[in-house]
């Protein structure tokens, strides 16, 4: 399946720190197009079954620790090409490896708190999308 559609989080290490609007302003200035915008707190439940692929992983617990840790921003992204586009426009997992310029480089602090999620494949993005905008929220 070919979607032309990517989910983002602006995670709360990046709403902590006062980097909504710049954040959604790097988004648009590259081209996607908002379909759907909420900001909401994700419960521990919530964050652990959004995250549920990495169940096995050591950062697991940690990474559903800080993304229940303050509100987030969620978003469905909308550009040709836009699941390999918009992981180019965030950057590397790691910030210190992020290119210059990107949305990890510019505002992320560590590799937990990396400031914004990514869809990593279309079949993601449409789940991902669907775990928080039902289809009346989606524009
Ligand atoms: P995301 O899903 O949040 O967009 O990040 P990603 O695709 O770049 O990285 P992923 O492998 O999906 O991992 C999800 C989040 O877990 C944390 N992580 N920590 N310590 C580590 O080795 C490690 N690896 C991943 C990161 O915060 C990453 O964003
Ligand atoms: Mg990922």
């Amino acid at each position: 399946m070919k979607t032309n559609r990517t989910f983002t989080m602006i995670k709360p290490d990046a709403v902590a720190n006062g980097h909504i609007g710049a954040i959604l302003d790097h988004i648009t200035k590259a081209g996607f197009k908002i379909i759907a915008l909420k900001y909401t707190l994700l419960t521990t439940d919530k964050a652990g079954e959004f995250y549920e692929v990495h169940k096995e992983r050591p950062f697991y617990p940690n990474l559903v620790k800080f993304m229940s840790s303050g509100p987030i921003v969620a978003a469905i992204l909308e550009k040709d090409n836009a699941v390999a586009d918009f992981r180019t426009l965030i950057g590397a997992t790691d910030p210190s490896k992020a290119e210059k310029g990107t949305i990890r480089n510019l505002f992320a602090k560590s590799i937990d708190a990396n400031a914004v999620h990514g869809s990593d494949s279309d079949e993601n993005a449409e789940i991902e999308g669907n775990f928080f905008f039902s289809a009346f929220e989606k524009f």
